[in-house]
């Protein structure tokens, strides 16, 4: 049965047309494969870091269970979390690593195609590492910020310089513990070295350098990419955009770009608009080509062209299952491997184009960033050169939805303050008289264990209706653009008499899309402006803020909460929790955290509650801060709940 799988019921007709077609999904092979009670922690822990295992602990009431080295089951659900930060975190890191690499080789005017387009920025980054900029050329400024950027990576000792845009009491509060990052590679190194067999057995010694790592990641990796990504291809500003299966055009060339990586996608966007191109689709019976994505690729292209996205997460396989898509072209991340399947049904060609990321029965274009636009060029070529093997099978879902997305830290500023007088003062106003009670961030993936986007949905919902302005990033926020949350009219319509008012003053939606995954660093700095605005205590710790990813599947969804987490923010994940078999070690990262960095872990499956929760958090802010006053929670009920999950 699709009818539960998902919120959207274009989707579940595409999945009923894949059943009837034989075509296995995600969410046919979640339903087949039992998950893993083990894995999910929900009764165990497994350790297989040596041959002397693999060791499955299963936690036997009122006795000791250890590994055959004598491994707690406390040291393996912390070596277990440690190594998925630094997988999360190298993740988001090798992304930042490429484009630290080509931003310095396009400063160097080594590569073409790539430009400084964002000045203001580039002053703004080269200020903050550092770099002098009075009487200096574009192109010094930005290979020394390209030189220092790069350098990041591989630093041995120190520390990352981005560390410093923290508040100045969170940095002394990372000092004191220890867990400020000297190098990015180097911590996630450490990671894996310290988590493996017969090394750190302590596992608060393990979880802070998994928090070093994880700091690595968000004022480093992501960080880095997020600020030069805005460089070269410019900072966000609010565009308007359009969601869901229903962008694919029937009678265009359909190029479904997905992954992470803006490099190539960048220059698939430019290619695909040339006047030779679009000739070439027309000379083979098409009327133009459509470009448009999925997951962060599309959030990435989204923010700074208005591209369409046609789906999150889960809906990369229904894409192809549409019959209209040419070429789904991948990089890195979030790619899943029964796209290729899916593929051979269609016409539609599966080009990978990361040496990292090749993919079996996939066809491999490599990109070639000194000579990027060729191999768009060529990318989009073979994909128009599809369109006449369309087996006329075509089923695009009507269904698409208006979109605002674009919402950078810089824009926010803007927005609320005027371009003369760009400031967080109106923002910080506004939660000090309660209009705006707090702000949360929604954000993070699909899982198909619970049913697609409906947590998000849910959750999004009672909180804006509560007050809470919601700042989105990645496939939670595609999900909440699809159920009509990212527009301006959603304020009247959705949220609370406050943050309504508020968003209608200042013409921005109730739930805001600041872009793809490495951009929660975004998020990062919006709070420390918060701060530094004043009014709101000293620390992102005091702010009422809170995080949550509802439907987190991926382990770099651990590596973005561990460093929400150290920087002082509640933060709640749905589904399942992965160390839930150890106790001890769990209650060290829903409490114990707190006494160390003002923010803590917490695992709610229903979004009802983990609403409750995070509302609470708010207020428990808002009272140390002395500046809450009393309001209704709205709770939603069953009528309401059935109304958003068939909307
Ligand atoms: Fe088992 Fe210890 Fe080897 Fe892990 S490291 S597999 S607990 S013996
Ligand atoms: S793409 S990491 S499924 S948000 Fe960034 Fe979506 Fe999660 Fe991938």
């Amino acid at each position: 049965m699709a009818e539960a799988r998902t919120a959207s019921a274009s989707d579940q007709r595409l999945l009923e047309i894949a059943g009837e077609m034989g075509i296995t999904t995600v969410f046919d092979r979640a339903a087949s494969m039992k998950e893993c009670p083990i894995g999910s922690g929900a009764s165990g822990v497994c350790c297989k870091m040596c041959a002397m295992g693999p060791c499955r602990l299963v936690t036997r009431r009122g006795q000791k269970v250890v590994g055959v080295c004598g491994a707690s089951v406390e040291t393996i659900a912390a070596r277990n979390f440690a190594r998925m930060v630094a997988g999360g975190t190298a993740a988001h890191s090798d992304h930042g690593r490429e484009v630290s690499n080509v931003f310095l080789a396009a400063a160097k005017g080594e590569i073409a195609g790539y430009e400084i387009r964002d000045e203001a920025k580039l002053r703004m980054v080269a200020g903050v590492l550092g770099v002098p900029t009075d009487g200096r050329s574009t192109r010094d400024i930005a290979i020394a910020v390209g030189e220092m950027a790069v350098g990041e990576y591989g630093k041995q000792a120190g520390e990352l310089l981005f560390i410093r845009r923290a508040p100045q009491r969170r940095q002394e509060i990372w000092r004191r513990l220890g867990v400020v990052p000297r190098g990015i590679d180097r911590e996630v190194v450490e990671t894996m070295h310290r988590t493996t067999m017969g090394v750190d057995q302590d596992y608060e010694n393990i979880t802070f350098q998994a928090t070093r790592t994880a700091l690595a990641d968000g004022w480093g990796g992501s960080m880095l990419a997020t600020e030069l990504q805005d460089i070269l291809f410019r900072t966000p500003v609010p565009v308007r955009g359009q969601v869901n299966l229903g962008v694919l055009e029937e009678k265009q060339v359909n190029i479904v770009i997905h992954g992470h990586e803006p490099l190539l996608s960048e220059m698939i966007v430019r290619a695909a608009r040339e006047p030779e191109m679009v000739a070439l689709a027309k000379s083979l019976g098409a009327e133009g080509i459509n470009i448009s994505g999925i997951c962060c690729t599309a959030n990435e292209v989204l923010v700074r062209h208005g591209v369409p996205v046609a789906g999150n997460f889960l809906q990369q396989e229904l894409a192809i299952t549409t019959g209209a898509v040419e070429a789904m072209v991948v990089d890195v991340q979030c790619v899943m491997q029964g796209l290729a399947d899916v593929a051979q049904c269609f016409h539609t060609d599966l080009i990978t184009t990361s040496p990292r990321a090749k993919i079996a029965g996939a066809t491999h274009i490599q990109f070639n960033e000194h000579d990027a636009i060729s191999t768009a060029r060529e990318i989009v070529k073979r994909a128009v050169g599809n369109f006449p093997k369309r087996k006329g099978n075509v089923q695009i879902p009507k269904e698409k939805y208006d979109l605002v997305a674009g919402f950078s830290h810089e824009t926010i500023n803007y927005m609320l303050g005027g371009s003369f007088r760009a400031s967080y003062t109106p923002l910080n106003d506004n939660i000090i008289n309660g209009r705006i009670r707090g702000i949360a961030g929604v954000v993070g993936c699909n899982n198909p264990r619970v049913p697609h986007d409906v947590v998000h949905n849910e959750l999004v919902k009672e909180l804006i209706a509560n007050n809470v302005l919601v700042v989105q990033t990645g496939c939670a926020a595609i999900a909440c653009a699809k159920s009509g949350f990212t527009v301006p009219e959603a304020a009247r319509k959705y949220a609370g008499a406050g943050l309504a008012e508020v968003c209608e003053a200042v013409g921005i939606p109730p739930v805001l899309h600041s872009g793809a995954c490495v951009d929660n660093s975004r998020i990062l700095i919006a709070c420390t402006e918060m701060v530094k605005t004043g009014g709101l205590g000293n620390d992102i710790s005091d702010l009422p803020v809170a995080g949550a990813a509802p439907e987190w599947m991926s382990e770099k969804a651990i590596a973005i909460g561990q460093y929400f987490v150290a920087s002082g923010v509640f933060t709640v994940f749905g589904v399942h929790w992965p160390t839930a078999a150890s106790q001890e070690y769990t209650d060290y990262l829903f409490k114990g955290h707190e006494g160390l960095y003002g923010g803590k872990w917490a695992c709610e499956p229903d979004p009802a509650k983990m609403a409750a929760a995070i509302i609470d958090h708010i207020d428990g802010k808002r009272t140390a801060l002395g500046i809450n006053v009393k309001k209704e929670r709205k709770l939603f009920d069953m009528a309401d709940r059935r109304e958003l999950a068939t909307g």
